[in-house]
């Protein structure tokens, strides 16, 4: 099945991304074989015992992540605004965002972290997670209104990814689980190896923070939402941003958010991960 995939999945550079129908994992929650990285024991990377963090030296605040000064949005119709289909049909939308690279090596879990961050994982085999090497990617937003509370986000991505077995677009391939461990104060997830994943912060070290609950995304429904809304420092699958159809897909910026980071959906070792997704934000005016 993997090898089915991967043939797919290779076939499709040449067309288009991906498509959810592609992947073993489709409609199931039950994890399927990973080549090079082993899960553990009903396919979640395993437990505390085989990932150890390096415990944290200093926390260093985001540098400034909005360039905008503007807080208050300006209503009218700007260089670049444009209209995008949404479930409510034709939807006008502002770019927030340049185009952002998001490499395969993109953990999560090094999202607002000290750079003095590491994993080492017992099973890993090639290389070692480091903050210096595998942090996450944060978005620098050029209108502050674009991360106000309850703002409304679109994405537009593209690209392809390699954990090391399997490659796909943006929504991924088979299902797994990051290490289901509280790391760096965010919640673990289930989604398609591979997927591009999204979390908000707060300006405040995540650390030592509660862990929010994980999110589920194992079934096409979940998948397909036409909107989300994330709690701060909960992680989340944003895939290719649209549902099968073709319509984007929302995400609702949770109150108190300051920083936005694109990660990469592994279970552990991104440090061998290859490839790279491009991705970048765009607001909705309220209604
Ligand atoms: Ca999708």
């Amino acid at each position: 099945m993997i090898l089915r995939n991967a043939w797919l999945c290779s076939a499709a550079i040449l067309m288009a991304s991906c498509t959810n129908a592609n992947f073993g994992g489709e409609g199931s929650n039950k994890p399927a074989e990973r080549p090079k990285k082993t899960p553990g024991k009903n396919g979640q990377a395993s437990g505390s015992d085989d990932l150890q963090a390096d415990s944290q030296t200093q926390f260093v605040p985001s540098s400034n992540a909005i360039q905008g000064n503007n807080d208050k949005p300006e209503m009218g119709t700007l260089p670049g605004d444009t209209s995008i289909q949404t479930e409510n049909g034709e939807t006008k939308v502002r770019p927030c965002s340049a185009p952002l690279d998001v490499p395969g090596t993109a953990n999560p879990w090094f999202s607002g972290v000290a750079t003095s961050a590491v994993y080492r994982y017992s099973r890993a085999k090639h290389c070692t997670d480091t903050f210096s090497q595998d942090a996450p990617p944060q978005v620098t937003f050029t209108h502050q209104y674009c991360l106000q509370d309850d703002a409304r986000l679109y994405f537009n991505i593209s690209g392809q990814i390699s954990h090391g077995g399997e490659t796909s677009g943006a929504d991924g391939g088979t299902m797994t689980w990051l290490d289901p461990s509280n790391r760096y104060g965010k919640s673990t997830i289930q989604a398609p190896i591979n997927s591009l994943l999204g979390v908000f912060l707060d300006d405040n070290d995540p650390t030592p923070q509660a862990e929010p609950p994980a999110l589920v995304f194992a079934t096409t429904e979940s998948r397909e939402q036409k909107e989300q809304k994330p709690l701060l420092r909960q992680v989340f699958f944003i895939g290719d941003g649209k549902t099968s159809t073709g319509e984007y897909q929302r995400v609702v910026v949770p109150k108190g958010a300051k920083r936005f980071f694109f990660a990469i959906m592994d279970s552990y070792e991104w440090c061998n991960n290859t490839g790279v997704l491009t991705g970048n934000v765009m607001w909705e005016p309220a209604p």
